[in-house]
């Protein structure tokens, strides 16, 4: 027969013993005694059955009352004892934030080389001045095509070239954003000059091939005000290109050439050295087709409510993969999309080499 004194004694064993506990394992001897599977208040409760109901009737809350102040007082005590241990720790471990980090410890990934490009480029352009837009893959033909001069019947809009999903109810289609323009002309829209930003991000184009991938990745670039000209935009490129091949200097050659959004429009070709299959950009007598660019087209300003007698400016447009290629020396673009980690081992970046002007971009 269990007696309210019992329990009153047992409590205050119990009670003691928890308030004794100086580390969590003895605490957690005590919790085992008391309330673990074979514990003493547990196999108390275990012979209610046996008892008679008015026994029960008494014994039963006070079993149920005293194993609820048993865990109260078992947590109080445990997240005591972790305080402790932890300003014990903290008092007396010395951590050497000068140490080189462990390799093994934190390293668990590598950054892709288009995520530490990426990195690189916007840290170049924030330097610039340049702020960093997105916007969405899915999209209209408005945004991709119509606001950006293509003219209905130009073959880029075609099945060709281009994702389109099945027709709406309206026979309207939307489709995968064949370039980044479209963020240019939505932040253009919901904005007001000047403008000075990038997008990049990823594109998709139905012309796969050995050296094209249906889905790759772009940045674009654009500049917006009542001032700016061709001659900046050439600094612009000069700039960026400089800083991200990391060399003192580049020289631009300037092509003539077309596009719906931009008038005049240019490739631009820098000027390089080919050594076996390396290239180094900055030096030699040859050139590689690096971007394309040109004046914003008067239509496309005239798209988002700008008056081109007020408002120009210039937009360049790179192939993200293709540049993280050149500058790494990586010779196969499908590698970047299949993600096997010999070739992320490989060609990544430690999580800890985050690019920055000052630091150097590829430290
Ligand atoms: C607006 C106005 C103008 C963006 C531009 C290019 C030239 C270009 C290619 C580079 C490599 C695509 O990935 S690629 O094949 N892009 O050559 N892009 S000018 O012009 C714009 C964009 C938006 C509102």
């Amino acid at each position: 027969m269990t007696d309210i004194q019992d329990l009153t004694k047992l409590e205050a064993e119990f009670m003691t013993a928890i308030a004794d506990a100086v580390e969590e394992a003895s605490l957690e001897a005590v919790r085992v005694a008391a309330l673990g599977k074979k514990g003493r208040v547990s196999e108390m409760m275990k012979s209610l059955g046996g008892m008679s109901a008015d026994e029960r009737q008494t014994a039963g809350p006070a079993l149920n009352s005293l194993k609820n102040r048993l865990t109260e007082a078992l947590a109080a005590r445990k997240a005591v004892l972790a305080e402790t241990a932890l300003e014990v720790r903290l008092a007396t471990e010395k951590v050497d934030v000068t140490l080189p980090v462990r390799e093994s410890a934190t390293e668990a990934g590598r950054i892709h080389p288009l995520s530490q490009v990426l990195d690189e480029i916007i840290a170049i352009f924030a330097d610039m001045g340049f702020a960093y837009e997105q916007g969405p893959d899915i999209e209209s033909d408005h945004y991709n095509f119509t606001a950006l001069n293509f003219p209905e019947s130009h073959p880029a809009r075609e099945m060709h070239d281009t994702f389109y999903f099945e027709p709406k109810a309206d026979g309207s289609r939307l489709l995968l954003r064949t370039h980044t323009s479209p963020v240019q002309v939505r932040t253009m829209e919901k904005g007001k000059p000047p403008f000075r930003f990038i997008c990049p991000g990823r594109t998709y184009r139905s012309d796969s091939d050995q050296t094209h991938t249906p889905q790759f990745h772009q940045i674009e670039g654009l500049v917006i005000d009542e001032t700016t000209h061709m001659g900046h935009l050439k600094w612009v490129l000069e700039e960026f290109l400089a800083a991200f091949f990391e060399v003192e200097g580049v020289e631009l050659r300037m092509r003539p050439s077309f596009f719906p959004f931009t008038e005049p429009s240019m490739e631009v070709d820098v000027r390089c050295a080919r050594l076996g299959n390396e290239i180094r950009i900055g030096e030699g007598d040859d050139w590689l087709e690096i971007l394309g660019c040109g004046m914003v087209h008067p239509n496309v300003l005239k798209a988002v409510g700008l008056d081109p007698e007020i408002y120009q400016g210039f937009a360049f447009g790179i192939g993200l993969d293709r540049i993280a290629m050149l500058k790494y020396g990586i010779p196969d673009l499908r590698a970047f999309f299949e993600s096997d980690l010999r070739w992320l081992r490989h060609y990544g970046f430690s999580a800890l080499d985050v690019p920055t002007l000052a630091g150097g971009l590829s430290s």
